[in-house]
């Protein structure tokens, strides 16, 4: 048998946990296409029939956290990984930069997967951009992909398969994640959340599941979103409680496909502050 860590690392908004859920085949961490969406690590185990992959999806390295070493705190278990993945979209930028120079010092192998490749509308474009990523690093290998569409994940799948050393599954097969349902399910409102809403107030929002109760197949969930004050809860409630019900509607619809069950979802609002 086979069993390993992988990390996967990169600016914001590269696609990061797209690629997690790919692997999975579920969504265990949210996406979107606005900033920051990931706000802690999230453990996403792959199993086959002799390999267990245990992938660790971390926030995306942005602006505030360059300054700092903030972001470092979710790579605090680096040096026990067996591959680094370092995801980066069409572009290289200092935020590459700088987690190149980071992880250099990690002294891992780093596996340099190249997302989005939808962007270069001719194959040919790639190939500049490849000799140039190709003098970055000694990287062990650089996949191109493109996550959104499921274009050569598998690929991906089988390079990171060479790198997993033998050794005992750490989950039972069944297990996808370490992280509890309600933290999961609370996820999958956030996301909703954010997709809707505008600008930074997403970001200060945060969803807590108060209880899972299951009736006859049917899965009733209770949720608390809470916001700060009286103007962020209009905001979430809107027009005739339009906004709420479109966020219950798609949220329930995320948890739908995600415990694969019916769900009727209560959704209420409080102050946190
Ligand atoms: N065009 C294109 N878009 C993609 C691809 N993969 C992911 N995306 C989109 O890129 C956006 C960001 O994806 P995420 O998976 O949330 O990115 P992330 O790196 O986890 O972002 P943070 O958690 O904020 O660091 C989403 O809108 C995705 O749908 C791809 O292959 N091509
Ligand atoms: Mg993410």
């Amino acid at each position: 048998m086979y069993y390993g860590v992988v990390v996967i690392i990169g600016r914001v908004n590269v696609g990061k946990s797209t690629i997690l859920n790919k692997f999975i085949r579920k969504k265990l961490s949210i996406t979107s296409h606005k900033i920051c969406t990931t706000k802690t690590n999230i453990v996403g185990i792959y199993n086959t029939s002799n390999c267990q992959i245990v992938f660790i999806d971390t926030p995306g390295v942005n602006t505030k956290m360059i300054n700092t070493n903030y972001v470092y705190k979710y790579y605090n278990n680096i040096h026990n990984v067996d591959i680094i993945l370092l995801v980066v979209s069409n572009y290289w930028t200092k935020y590459e930069e700088l987690i190149l120079n980071y992880l250099k010092k990690v002294n891992k192998p780093i596996l340099l997967v190249i997302n989005k490749i939808d962007f270069f509308k001719k194959k040919s474009n790639l190939l500049p951009y490849l000799s140039y990523l190709n003098k970055k690093h000694k990287f062990v290998d650089i996949v191109p992909i493109c996550a959104r569409k499921n274009h050569d994940v598998n690929i991906l799948l089988k390079v990171i398969h060479n790198y997993i050393p033998y050794g005992k599954p750490r989950f039972p097969s069944y297990i996808i994640t370490n992280q509890s349902y309600k933290f999961i399910l609370s996820e999958l409102i956030r996301e909703k959340i954010i997709s809707f809403l505008n600008k930074e107030l997403p970001y200060t929002i945060k969803v807590k599941i108060l209880y899972i109760n299951k009736l006859r197949n049917i899965y009733n969930i209770s949720a608390v979103i809470y916001v700060k004050n009286n103007s962020q809860k209009n905001i979430i409630i809107g027009n005739n409680g339009f906004l709420i019900k479109k966020i219950n509607f798609y949220a329930t619809r995320n948890i739908e496909m995600f415990l694969n069950k019916k769900v009727n979802l209560i959704l209420s609002i409080k102050f946190n502050y």
